[in-house]
């Protein structure tokens, strides 16, 4: 297991509480999508070599987000608008987010 999956681990707590009722709500998802992504910026940072990382970094939180976030029914969400839109949407996000991490701390 890479160091942000254990790292993520402590978000997936929080995941498993949100999501303990098989519901998540919208803002709950969005909150969860910062909790990973700081979560990744702490691991990036603390990186040697990150370049080489970069891949595994962003695959790691989308594997996260499969697990924890697309098995929750979205309340209030039509299940065709989530599973066609939204929930990939944020998927998709975890790569120029993390991109964004990496030009800002990433060079040095
Ligand atoms: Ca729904």
């Amino acid at each position: 297991m890479s160091e942000l999956m254990d790292r993520l681990e402590d978000v997936g707590e929080l995941a498993n509480k949100i999501g303990a009722d098989g519901k998540i709500t919208l803002p709950e998802a969005f909150s969860f999508f910062g909790e990973v992504i700081e979560a990744a910026a702490e691991i990036v940072h603390a990186m040697e070599s990150r370049q080489d990382h970069f891949e595994e970094v962003v695959k790691d939180c989308q594997t996260f987000f499969d697990r924890h976030v697309v098995p929750l029914d979205m309340p209030h969400v039509p299940d065709w608008l989530e599973r066609r839109v939204v929930k990939p949407f944020l998927r998709r996000s975890f790569r120029p987010a993390i991109e964004a991490i990496y030009d800002a701390i990433g060079g040095d």
